[in-house]
């Protein structure tokens, strides 16, 4: 009985033909599994008599064998099966191109101011945005009752102690921080963000960009700041362009000045750009404030130095026309795309 049975399974299992996965898996439970016919047969095998038991015991095995040999051929044959008839794919066509992003305005910007700095001979120079009170006010002059170190004007991360720690307002504090630990003469710029407790609005906001630089040197003379500055905004704006200068106030330069070029839209006449005055405001300057050499240990006797300032989101609104500062922070691509340049990579 045992012995027909185990011929005509080897019989089944040799003609066995599968067209999908599905059908291998029921053949293998059919063959195989625990209530299957070769299981079944094993368990029979308890029965037979103990002298026949060795050849039977062999046979069994070599059913089993067979079974599962030949079902792993049979899942192995319809995978490829199922390959052959997938749709064929050309691995050497082109992939799908990927639309290339653009750069940030304010980026494009303070690549342009950079680049022409480095070209006079400027290092580029940066520090943390979370800095000190020390760094941010009091090297640079600022009196204990300024009004930039009012909670109303700044972010204070630690308060309550002599030296709180705070958002920088101006990056002026990066070239504190070289002057403490740079040998001189020091010429450097210092691009990044700020932030200021204002409420945003189309002119404001509480986080902008700056690029500051200083020149420390020994006779560096107001007539030397004035020559950058013409020299940088020709670079920047164009070669015709001229510029003024306005007496200001900061704490940490004495003199100070406001720094005008001209209108390169209207080219003098009067337009809605420069509100008919034919000049548009881009930088602040001075000379540095004896008091700043010296909280950084610099002797004011033997050295002097010049330094300015000014606003990249101001710059980028100027050079492509934007009325209101909120786009810079918006993400919206409309916006964003519009700004592809060549210096793209
Ligand atoms: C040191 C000494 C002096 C940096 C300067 C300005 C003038 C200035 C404003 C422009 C527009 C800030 O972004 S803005 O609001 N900046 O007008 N900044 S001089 O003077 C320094 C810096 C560092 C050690």
């Amino acid at each position: 009985m045992i012995r027909e049975d185990i011929e005509r399974l080897l019989g089944e299992i040799d003609a066995l033909k599968c067209k999908t996965q599905k059908e291998v898996e029921e053949a293998r439970v059919k063959f195989l599994g625990k209530k299957g016919e070769v299981t079944r047969l094993f368990e029979e095998f308890r029965t037979v008599a103990p002298e026949l038991k060795r050849e039977f015991g062999k046979t069994l095995n070599e059913l089993k064998q067979t079974a599962a040999a030949k079902i792993e051929e049979l899942k192995n044959a319809v995978g490829d099966e199922a390959a052959a008839s997938a749709p064929k794919q050309d691995l050497s066509m082109p992939g799908d191109p990927m639309p290339l992003g653009s750069r940030h305005p304010v980026s494009i910007v303070r690549q342009e101011i950079v680049d022409i700095f480095r070209k006079f001979g400027y290092d580029v120079s940066e520090g943390p945005e979370i800095e000190d009170d020390y760094h941010v006010f009091e090297a640079l002059n600022f009196p204990q009752n300024h009004p930039a170190r009012d909670m109303q004007d700044t972010f204070f991360v630690s308060a309550g102690h002599l030296n709180p720690l705070l958002l920088r307002t101006h990056t002026s504090s990066v070239q504190v921080r070289t002057m403490e630990k740079m040998p001189l003469p020091i010429r450097v710029i210092c691009p990044g963000r700020v932030f200021r407790n204002e409420a945003i609005s189309a002119r404001a906001h509480c986080i902008f960009h700056q690029v500051e630089g200083l020149y420390v040197d020994e006779n560096v003379t107001f007539a030397d700041l004035k020559q950058a500055i013409l020299l940088f905004a020709r670079e920047m704006f164009g070669a015709e362009t001229e510029i003024r200068m306005r007496p200001s106030y900061f704490p940490f330069t004495e003199p100070s000045a406001e720094v005008d070029v001209s209108c390169n839209i209207c080219h003098g006449k009067g337009c809605n750009i420069c509100k008919g005055t034919g000049w548009l405001e881009i930088l602040g300057c001075g000379m540095v404030d004896p008091n700043v050499l010296e909280a950084s240990g610099i002797d004011s006797r033997k050295y002097s130095g010049f330094a300015f300032g000014m606003g990249l989101e101001r710059i980028a609104m100027l050079k492509w026309r934007v009325n209101d500062l909120r786009h810079y922070f918006e993400n919206d691509m409309r916006f964003l795309s519009e700004f592809s340049t060549s210096t793209e990579v």
